[in-house]
């Protein structure tokens, strides 16, 4: 493979037309998103750029000047990181990257000026000029490499969702990547013939095919284990060790809220059926699997739930709805859906059954679906309800529903342990985590008060885009708990959490703390709609806990006939605190990219007319309306001006989102009609 013919194969697909309607390929909130039939050349692009940034990483963590590299006994180095095809919450028409760095993180900044740079670069000698550099920097690399014992395994791990065309750019990925592996590679062989057969450097991509987009994190994450990870967490990096750990992580927790919750277990006898009240009514979580990639991750998440032999009545009975063949991607269903109507999801097959049978007896719709969820696409985000009638939710619980029940039972395990240290004879005064949480300007207004005056947490509010929460989360807090309220995000733990973590272990006489088995439970990569759905269920299954070992989860029994304090969907909704009413809308205009906002998106700095138009609408003397509080963004996933609005009632937050999408439509170019 020469130069010349990655240009040839570079530019057979121009990705810049003026025929597919874009003047730019821009790194959206989530990585590149746009229909997919202008995807091609672009996927191209990113299967080469992407090597070299895996380079590039591979330099930071071993240095060939490290005293590692001068060593005489031979060490394999190995690094990975990895790419999902993906447009998420999108419809079926649309497509994208979303690229993760070592850690399992999304891309820094500057990766992502990097990569957009070059994916529009027209200009072919440019390209050459990259292409011929990075050669030159690789064949020294190699012959620093070849005069030390040291050698670098690096791997480019790929998933892709169940998209029609998600195939077909996947192996459009694969081919630009392959081809500049076999560029750099025959180089270095040749090179290298005289002084050693084996490879210095070997680069290979991993094509795991059909994947949820937290299991390629996970993948990446587990694959470059000892330097992101305490000793407890060893997952193995594959899509079965994801399902294992994530399945032994909750059991492991509800056997020991068992285990704990009675006080005459046997804390050695892993199963504690004896223990349990056996009264206990099963629990079922219904899940609306978006018609996408997660469908399938659940059933075998149940699976090898149901496997362990643990009491049912420890567990939750996992019911994957709407799979890849039940109803369109994402149409009338999944997470994004529940979320932004309001509106429970239609294709559910095995409810529509039940439901049949219910109508039949009860013209009013008496359903009885109290413990519900639905995810997205790529099965990266969550939010639950419960569901009492047809067409309407009885409760709806989104991702700040999730960070506050996280950091509610977190607080009062904390305090519970200070309390104890203080009470022991410990001369030495025990450090608890910091913990704090971050949101975005779409949390409601009543779960960000209740955060600072009532938990007396910290708040951060990033602009939209789990890897600005990510980073905020990872930097300034021991326990990082960061969530959209679309129910995407995850919570990240510090070095020191981790100490802390195991000091508690070493004093209790359970296998693994709750400190440690909440890690274990946790991506603490990315937001992962399956590990949290686990521990949502584990959470409210701790606080339904009773002096009799019952763990009430769920959807078993409503807050008013439980006998203990079990937690209902309903008592979680209700218990903490009560959303403001609110609503999102969409608004197409001509040209998205004229609208800028400030750091955290909360206010519109242009075009310059429409924050005093949304200001004045929010005052209560202009409109009458209470507690009003509105914005507009641009998407960075959708052709689209997102438009949020609260308020004190539920006609007001509609009124208020209704003017706040009119000032988008005049202000902004509006096209279509006018809302
Ligand atoms: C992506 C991002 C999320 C973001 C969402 C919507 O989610 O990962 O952080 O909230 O897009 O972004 P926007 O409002 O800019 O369209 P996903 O699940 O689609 O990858």
């Amino acid at each position: 493979v020469d130069v010349e013919s990655i240009i040839e194969l570079l530019f057979q697909q121009q990705p810049l037309s003026s025929s597919n309607g874009l003047s730019y390929y821009n790194y959206g909130t989530a990585g590149f998103r746009f229909k997919a039939n202008v995807m091609d050349g672009l996927m191209v692009r990113v299967g080469i750029l992407s090597i070299i940034l895996l380079l590039k990483q591979a330099e930071e963590v071993v240095s060939p000047t490290s005293t590692t590299a001068s060593t005489t006994t031979s060490i394999i180095t190995t690094l990975s990181t990895g790419i999902m095809i993906t447009a998420s919450h999108n419809d079926e028409s649309y497509n994208g990257v979303k690229l993760a760095n070592p850690d399992g993180s999304m891309l820094v900044p500057i990766q992502e000026e990097f990569l957009t740079k070059w994916v529009n670069e027209s200009n072919s000698e440019e390209w050459k000029q990259l292409l011929i550099n990075e050669k030159l920097v690789f064949k020294l690399k190699n012959r620093i490499l070849q005069s030390s014992s040291l050698s670098l395994s690096l791997s480019l791990h790929i998933g892709r969702d169940t998209r029609s065309h998600s195939f077909h750019l996947s192996n459009l990925l694969c081919l630009g990547a392959q081809t500049f592996i076999d560029y750099l590679l025959l180089s270095q062989s040749s090179q290298s013939s005289s002084q050693s057969k084996s490879n210095k450097v070997n680069i290979i991509i991993c094509d795991h095919e059909v994947l949820t987009t937290p299991m390629l994190h996970h993948i990446v994450l587990h694959s470059n284990p000892t330097l992101y990870l305490p000793s407890y967490i060893t997952p193995k990096p594959t899509r079965k060790g994801y399902i294992e750990t994530y399945a032994t992580a909750y059991i492991d927790l509800c056997v020991d809220l068992c285990v704990a919750a009675n006080a005459n277990a046997d804390v050695n006898n892993a199963n504690v059926n004896a223990n349990v009240n056996t009264n206990q009514q099963q629990t079922v979580l219904r899940i609306d699997s978006a018609c996408g990639v997660g469908y399938d991750a659940v059933k075998e998440l149940e699976n090898a739930i149901l496997n362990t032999n643990t009491s049912l009545a420890l567990i939750t009975t996992l019911n994957a709805q709407n799979g890849p063949q039940d109803g369109p991607l994402n149409d009338s269903c999944g997470s994004d859906h529940v979320k932004t109507l309001f509106l429970p999801p239609t294709w559910w097959k095995q409810m529509n059954k039940d439901n049949n049978d219910n109508d039949n007896q009860n013209d009013n719709g008496n359903y009885s679906f109290p413990y519900c969820c639905s995810i997205d696409g790529d099965a990266d985000r969550i939010v639950f309800f419960g569901q009492q009638s047809k067409n309407e939710l009885s409760e709806f619980l989104d991702g700040d529903k999730i960070a506050i029940l996280i950091a509610h039972v977190l607080q009062e395990k904390l305090s519970k342990t200070k309390t104890n240290s203080n009470n022991s004879n410990n001369s030495i005064a025990i450090a608890i985590p910091t913990m704090g949480i971050i949101q975005t300007a779409y949390a409601n207004g009543a779960a960000t008060n209740y955060v600072r005056d009532v938990l007396q947490l910290p708040v951060i509010i990033t602009k939209t885009g789990v890897k600005h929460l990510h980073h905020a989360a990872v930097e300034n807090f021991d326990i990082g708990i960061y969530f959209e309220a679309n129910g995407h995000g995850t919570v990240v733990f510090s070095k020191q959490y981790e100490q802390f973590a195991i000091r508690q272990q070493q004093q209790q006489q359970l296998k693994d703390s709750f400190y440690i088995g909440l890690h274990r439970l946790i991506n603490p990569a990315v937001g992962d709609a399956l590990c949290d759905m686990l521990l949502v269920d584990y959470l409210l299954r701790s606080l339904g806990t009773n002096d009799n070992g019952a763990a009430a989860a769920a959807g078993s029994s409503s807050s008013s006939s439980s006998s203990s304090s079990s937690w209902t969907l309903q008592d979680w909704n209700t218990k903490l605190y009560q959303d403001l009413p609110n609503r999102m809308l969409k608004v197409k205009v001509k040209d998205r990219t004229i609208i800028k906002c400030n750091s955290n998106e909360s206010i519109c700095l242009q075009p310059l007319t429409v924050q005093p138009l949304l200001e004045n609408a929010m005052n209560v003397a202009t409109n009458g309306i209470e507690n009003g509080r509105c914005f507009i963004r641009p998407s960075g996933t959708e052709d689209i001006v997102r438009v949020y609005a609260e308020a004190k009632t539920r006609t007001d937050a509609d009124k208020l989102a209704l003017i706040a999408s009119q000032i988008v439509y005049d202000e902004c170019n509006g096209i279509g009609e006018r809302p």
